[in-house]
Formats: C-alpha cells, structure tokens, sequence
C-alpha cells in the first residue's frame, strides 16, 4: 500500500453517534451555568469532544463482539484469565489485579508501598497519582529533565528522568525513604513527551542500586513504545510490541488506565513482579474494588482490556494517532498558535501563557482559554495549568506550573482528518481574536483535585462580548 504521510483513517464507520449542534448563543449559556468549567458542561451540549481520551475510545467490532463473551462470574472468570494471560504476554509482569480504572491501582499501590514521610520521585506529577501519594503521607518530588517544562524545547525524549535530580534526592532523603520511583511513559502533563529506552533502563539502575522499585504510570505506554521506535537508535526495525515488554523488563510494576491505551472506555490493572506485594494488593482490592479476578470490572469489560491491548500494538493503529496529533498541530503551528513542541502522543497543548498574554496567571489563562474555546466553537477542551496544579499540601499555597496549557486531547479512533480541521480553524480564528478574551476568578473553589468540579466567574464581563 502506498505510504502518505497522513494515511486515512485505518478504520471503516459502522456505527455513528450524532454530535451536538448547539448554536453560539446557546453554548455561551451552557458555559456560564458550567461555571466556566469545561468539566460541568453536558457531553451533548458539545461539537467535538476533545476533553480527553480517557475512556472516549471506539471500541472495534471485536472488542465489541468479545463483550458478548463476558462471563459475569462473581469469582474465576475466564476473561479475567484471558486478561492476565495477554496482561503477562505484553507487559511481561507476573501479577495483575484488575481495578475500576487508573487511579484505583494508584490507590491500592500508594496505601500498600508509600509510609509518612516518604518521597516519591516521578517524571513530572500527574494529578491523580500525586494526589494518591501525597494522601498516604508521602511528598512527591519532580525529576524531570528541565527542558520539559519549556513549552519550546524540542527534544525527542523530553519525559525523560534527570538521573542527577534523582540521584541528589537520593542524597538528601536516603534511598530507605524513597519506596519506589513513579516512572511515566509518556509524561501526560509535559504534552505528551516520551522516555526513552535508555534512559528507562539508567533510571532502573540507579533505582534498584539503593532498593527502590521502578513502578511505571503505563497509561499511555505504546504511544511510548512508538517514539521509540521512531527516534531512538536501534528500535526500527522491532515491532511495538517487542519494544513494549522491553520496556517494562526494568521495571518492578505499573499502574495503568485502560481508558487510555487499552482502547476502552472503563477499566484498569495494576501489575507487579513481588509475589508478596500482590498478596498485599488482593487483600486492598477485596475492600475498594472487588474479587481479585474483577477488580470492579465487568468480566465483558475485561475482555475488551485484553482485546484492546492487542489491538493497541498494531502499527497502522498506533502511527494513525500519533500522526492524527501532528497534523492538527502542522496546522496551528502554520497560523502562530503557540505550543508544546514537539507534538505528543495524545494531544496538542495549546501555550494558554503566550495565547493569552494579556492575562497573568493568576487569572487563570488556559481555564478561561478554554471556555472561550467553546462558547466559540463547541470544540471542548481542558485546562492543564495553575488550576489543575493545585496547591501544595504543606503551604496551602497555589503551585505556579511553568505549563499554562489548554489540552486538545484527541480520542482513539473517534474522529477524522475533517474534524481536526474544523477544530484547527476553530482556534486559529479565536487566536485572532484573542485579546477579547477576558480572566476568570474563583467562585467555588473544591479542596481536592479542584480542576474537576471548581466553578469560575468571568474578571471582565464587557471583554467577553467581543469574541
Ligand atoms: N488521565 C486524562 O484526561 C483522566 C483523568 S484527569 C482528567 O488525562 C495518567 C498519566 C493519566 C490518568 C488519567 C491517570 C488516572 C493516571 N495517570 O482516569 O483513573 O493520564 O483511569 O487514570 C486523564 P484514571
């Protein structure tokens, strides 16, 4: 077959899902009662969802068929079995325990692994898993490469681990006090940017040198396994497949959302290699989630997971989404819009910083970027910045990100080349309107995890008429 640069779509539409078609006046009243939080807004009252792409996959006619085959067992059942055999097959790990999605396994890792006062390093937070560590008592410490947190910086593995900053926290705090390493791939929050495959097995050496386990976040790990194939030297020519199980050869164990990688929309595991660890881990998932062969799960949801994993791996797959994520951001980046660079896996991060420069950061630029964003266009999108950062746990104090970024998150096998070009002269027609668009304050502001479900006012009501 002949090899384009953006080849089509490698899937055929057999079932569709209409999408919302509220006008601009509508859509500034669904904001406004959303309190400017793209999160409270109703799906239906969306054009094109690019929340995230977390449990808004396609799932293909075989997953789909392979529901069907759910058994529904209370104990045993066969696709929790078919699970762990593909689980084991991919990923190389020896135990699996199935939870509800991602951050039950960050749950369950951080209650059994992290005592107070321990630190966890990691390749940039994440804002479930640091919450989870920080709830257990620990302080979580980031030891990114620098350059990550540069939304300029191109560098083809920009996730990677600065094994000095690992080392001196090594230095500082004693390896007894540092239970694991929380090693990303891909680093969701720097846009999307993978590690590589030596600098994975550096950070394995250096961990296991003073005990401390390499526990991956495997969320969007074979978006991971196609960089490096793509870029690093000496992956060519291995399937993604091979690269995945190398990957995970250094590791310890992972948590994993199959929302994302996995291709489905519910569903999650969290794997280790320590027979004790497990046992530990079946007796927590027997009080949050349920028997160690459901974890929370419905056997048919299981056997998506393990049908989506394989799927997941197949070069025509994986290539089209990567290449979906740069052909968007070719676009923006023609018209000026400010980005991450390089482009990552799963999304395109809009610099909210730059887009809004009439703003400070404090207020609040990527929430209100992305409110207009929508009130605009119907195209949906999510703050990844101060608000989303949270505050630190000691001071009380707000953290700064460096990253002020709105996150076009593209959903696996959802959307087509046609509808990243509508989205793509959505924002590029608000960038040149951008100076109408006004800050925002607090009007609710949660106490955790606030991004979800905090509500907003609009600073300048007058500037907000304009766009
Ligand atoms: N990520 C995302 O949209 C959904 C929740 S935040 C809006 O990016 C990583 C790297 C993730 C992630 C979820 C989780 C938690 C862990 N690690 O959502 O609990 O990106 O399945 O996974 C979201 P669950």
């Amino acid at each position: 077959m002949e090899n384009k640069r953006f080849m089509p779509e490698p899937f055929k539409i057999k079932m569709v899902e209409h999408m919302g078609t509220l006008d601009k006046e509508e859509r500034k009243v669904a904001i406004k009662e959303a309190g400017f939080n793209t999160f409270l807004l109703r799906s239906e009252d969306c054009y094109i969802d690019l929340l995230t792409d977390s449990g808004t996959n396609a799932m293909s006619d075989r997953q789909w068929a392979g529901m069907l085959l759910g058994d529904e067992a209370y104990a045993g059942s066969r696709n929790f079995y078919h699970l762990q055999s593909v689980v084991r097959e991919y990923f190389g790990f020896k135990y699996i325990v199935p939870t509800h999605q991602g951050r039950g396994a960050e749950n369950i890792l951080s209650s059994l692994m992290i005592k107070p006062g321990d630190y966890i390093p990691g390749n940039m937070y994440f804002t479930t898993t640091r919450f989870h560590q920080e709830r257990n008592g620990a302080t979580f410490r980031d030891v990114i490469i620098d350059e990550a947190h540069d939304p300029r910086a191109e560098l083809p593995f920009k996730g990677n681990v600065d094994l000095k900053k690992f080392q001196a926290l090594i230095d500082e705090v004693g390896g007894d006090n540092i239970p694991y390493i929380c090693l990303a791939v891909t680093v969701n929050l720097a846009g999307g940017q993978p590690v590589s495959m030596n600098n994975i097995k550096e950070v394995s050496e250096l961990a296991h040198k003073y005990n401390i386990k390499v526990m991956y976040d495997a969320t969007r790990c074979v978006e991971n396994a196609y960089f490096i194939k793509e870029r690093e030297e000496g992956y060519q020519n291995k399937t993604i497949k091979e690269i995945l199980f190398e990957m995970f050869s250094y590791g310890d164990g992972c948590t994993m959302s199959g929302k994302k990688d996995c291709i489905t929309n519910i569903g999650g595991f969290l794997c280790m290699n320590d027979h004790d660890l497990y046992v530990q881990a079946t007796g927590m998932v027997v009080q949050f989630e349920g028997m160690p062969s459901y974890g929370g799960l419905a056997g048919r949801d299981m056997e998506a997971m393990a049908i989506g994993i394989t799927e997941a791996v197949k070069f025509e797959y994986i290539s089209h989404r990567v290449n979906q994520i740069r052909y968007l951001g070719e676009k923006l980046e023609a018209a000026g819009v400010p980005m991450i660079k390089p482009f990552g896996g799963h999304a395109i991060f809009v610099d909210a910083r730059e887009f809004l420069s009439h703003l400070s950061q404090e207020e609040f630029p990527a929430q209100a970027l992305a409110a207009a964003l929508y009130e605009f266009s119907g195209v949906r999108t999510m703050e990844r910045g101060i608000i989303s950062s949270g505050r630190d746990i000691k001071t009380g104090e707000n953290h700064h990100p460096k990253l002020e970024t709105i996150r076009l998150t593209i959903p696996r096998r959802v959307y087509t080349y046609a509808h990243l070009d509508f989205v793509a002269d959505a924002v590029i027609d608000l960038y040149r309107r951008r100076d109408k668009i006004s800050g925002l304050k607090w009007n609710y502001e949660p106490k955790v995890l606030r991004f979800f479900t905090g509500t907003f006012k609009i600073i300048n009501e007058e500037l907000v008429e304009g766009y």
